[in-house]
């Protein structure tokens, strides 16, 4: 991508899209597209192929979906699958219409069997069944990796898709309904310390384990990508690196300064046992990692701490 290329950041308010969106500005990229969904709501056809006809984009970061954590998933199953195969299905289609160079669709790594061998090989995708949690997004994502690599083998388009392991960052979601975990964890324990509760609900055994990238390490993944990667296949983005959800709440606990007591709730379903990435081919390639998960998650309390003080 050179310089004065017009890049579409397509969900620049998200977690990972106000994260590549960022990257692209601090690397002096000037030409930059945004809508937010009230100016653009991808999942109308006609409004996305209007807007790309209008554009003249060269690069699209597709960053827009519906996403949340493990009790949202479960709860709006359809919500999920709907929304999700809109999105992608319009700005990929419509990309390929306006004859865009490339294009970047994220994807996650709840793709993966719920079972698959750790840590996760691209090649596993496809071997074995899903988590029921979030089959629906799952599946969502996988149309739309396939719908890549369709278009890239009947239209010689230049589609990649890259999965990204658990992230966290800046701009993340803070409710407690529909949050991934560590944001959650963060506020209640933070809450908990604010007003003297003795102890923190965590969902379920505290036993699975997750990998978290921090999002600013996963635009610097992508830009890299964009800039270095031709293939179909899907690309891992993560650290390499797991801990169990236990040990997340006792590093947050620390960070926040709290010693009230954490309580298991394992009533609560656990999701996926492990979801670790295999990183060797993007570390191949010369791409790694770099923020620490104790550097980045003090950082994103001391925002958090920030933003409650100008909402109080
Ligand atoms: O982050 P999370 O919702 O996503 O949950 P998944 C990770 C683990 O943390 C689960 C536990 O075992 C949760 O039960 N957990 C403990 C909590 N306390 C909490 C809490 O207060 N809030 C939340 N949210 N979890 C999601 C998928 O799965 O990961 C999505 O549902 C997507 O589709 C995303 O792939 C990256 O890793 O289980």
């Amino acid at each position: 991508m050179d310089l004065q290329a017009r890049i579409y950041v397509a969900g620049h308010r998200g977690l990972v899209g106000s994260a590549i969106l960022r990257a692209l500005q601090n690397r002096g990229y000037t030409n930059l597209v945004t809508r937010s969904s009230s100016e653009l709501d991808l999942r109308d056809r006609d409004a996305v192929f209007q807007f790309f006809g209008e554009q003249d984009i060269d690069y699209v970061f597709l960053a827009a979906a519906k996403v949340g954590g493990i009790r949202a998933n479960n709860e709006f199953p359809a919500d999920f699958i709907r929304d999700n195969l809109l999105i992608q299905t319009n700005v990929i289609d419509a990309a390929f219409q306006s004859q865009v160079r490339k294009l970047l669709f994220l994807g996650s790594t709840c793709i993966y069997p719920k079972y698959a061998p750790q840590p996760l090989k691209e090649e596993y995708l496809l071997t074995g069944e899903l988590e029921p949690t979030n089959a629906p997004y799952a599946i969502a994502k996988i149309a739309g990796i396939t719908m890549c690599q369709s278009y890239n083998r009947q239209y010689g388009t230049r589609f990649i898709s890259a999965m990204p392991t658990n992230m966290y960052g800046p701009n993340d979601n803070f409710d407690l309904n529909t949050s991934h975990v560590l944001p959650a964890l963060l506020r209640k324990i933070h809450e908990a310390k604010q007003s003297g509760s003795p102890f923190v609900e965590i969902w379920g055994t505290g036993a699975p384990l997750r990998e978290f990238l921090h999002a600013d390490d996963l635009a610097d993944a992508c830009l890299f990508l964009m800039n270095n990667y031709e293939d179909s296949e899907i690309v891992n983005v993560g650290v390499g690196e797991d801990i169990s959800i236990k040990q997340l709440a006792e590093l947050i606990q620390s960070i926040v300064e709290y010693d009230g007591e954490l309580r298991f709730n394992s009533s609560i379903p656990d999701g996926t046992p492990r979801k670790l990435v295999d990183v060797s081919k993007i570390q191949s390639m010369g791409w790694k990692a770099s923020i620490p998960l104790d550097a980045g998650i003090r950082a994103v309390y001391n925002e958090y701490c920030k933003q409650i003080e100008i909402t109080i």
